[in-house]
């Protein structure tokens, strides 16, 4: 009845996101069960990482499909025999067909790196570098077919700084995925988030336990000399 929540998480490259959901599950700060990880990429660095934690991993290689539809079904195959809660996107580099979203219809998230609606797509970090915007961050949304649109659930906010490069904007975007991800994941594990009628619902603090990191605020300028 009010059995814990198993999550399936999906990943392409280092998995740094599945790392932070694997190390609040083992602190307990996340009351849910990875069942597995899943990667189109047989090299993704995450599956040693969660292999070494004992969580089962799987490879469906994307290549090997003949077109997109083929993909998704062979991996919505995967995720399925682990009959997950919720399907995790942590840092999963494919464009997923609108059969699959349905399928897994408000229990599928994705984390995004910008502040959602802006910068949807790929190079999210060198695209704010280039639009010049002094505020920058993360967003975890439903995914729905439309990509990187789908109804946001928590966003966290960094400050552009003029010395950054795409490098130093990225880890200091990171650094708040790691603590929005867990914690999003958490409120659906604690049944307090839900996708309803194309929101999402949370029955949370949202306040203290929302994710507004405090942009930089400079000290006033000192008084001109003239
Ligand atoms: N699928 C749907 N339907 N909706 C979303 O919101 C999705 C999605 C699949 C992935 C993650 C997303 C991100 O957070 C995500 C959200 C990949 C691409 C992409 O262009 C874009 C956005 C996201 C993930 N992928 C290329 C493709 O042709 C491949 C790029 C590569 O392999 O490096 O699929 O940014
Ligand atoms: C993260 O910044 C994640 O938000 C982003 O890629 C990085 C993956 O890092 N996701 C996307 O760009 C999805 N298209 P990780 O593998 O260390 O979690």
């Amino acid at each position: 009845m009010n059995a814990m929540k198993s999550l399936v998480i999906l990943i392409s490259g280092r998995g740094s996101n599945m790392e932070s959901l694997l190390a609040a599950v083992s602190a307990g700060t996340l009351p849910a069960r990875v069942a597995g990880v899943l990667s189109n990429r047989a090299d993704a660095g995450g599956l040693a990482t969660a292999a070494a934690l004992g969580v089962p991993t799987r490879v469906v290689d994307h290549r090997a499909f003949a077109d997109r539809e083929a993909f998704d079904l062979a991996m919505a195959e995967a995720i399925d025999a682990f009959a997950p809660d919720l399907v995790v996107l942590a840092g999963f580099m494919r464009i997923l067909g609108d059969g699959f979203v349905q399928r897994y219809a408000g229990r599928l998230i994705n984390i995004h790196p910008s502040l959602l609606p802006a910068f949807p797509g790929l190079h999210t970090h060198r695209r704010a570098l280039e639009e010049g915007v002094r505020i920058h961050g993360c967003t975890v949304h439903f995914v729905t077919p439309a990509l990187d649109h789908g109804p946001v659930i928590v966003q966290a906010a960094v400050p552009v700084l003029d010395a950054d490069d795409e490098a130093s904007l990225a880890a200091r975007v990171l650094a708040q995925e790691h603590r929005v991800y867990p914690l999003a994941v958490r409120w659906f594990a604690e049944n307090r988030l839900r996708l309803k009628e194309g929101r999402a619902l949370l029955d949370a603090p949202q306040d203290a336990g929302g994710a507004l990191i405090a942009p930089f605020v400079p000290p006033a300028p000192p008084p001109l000399s003239t």
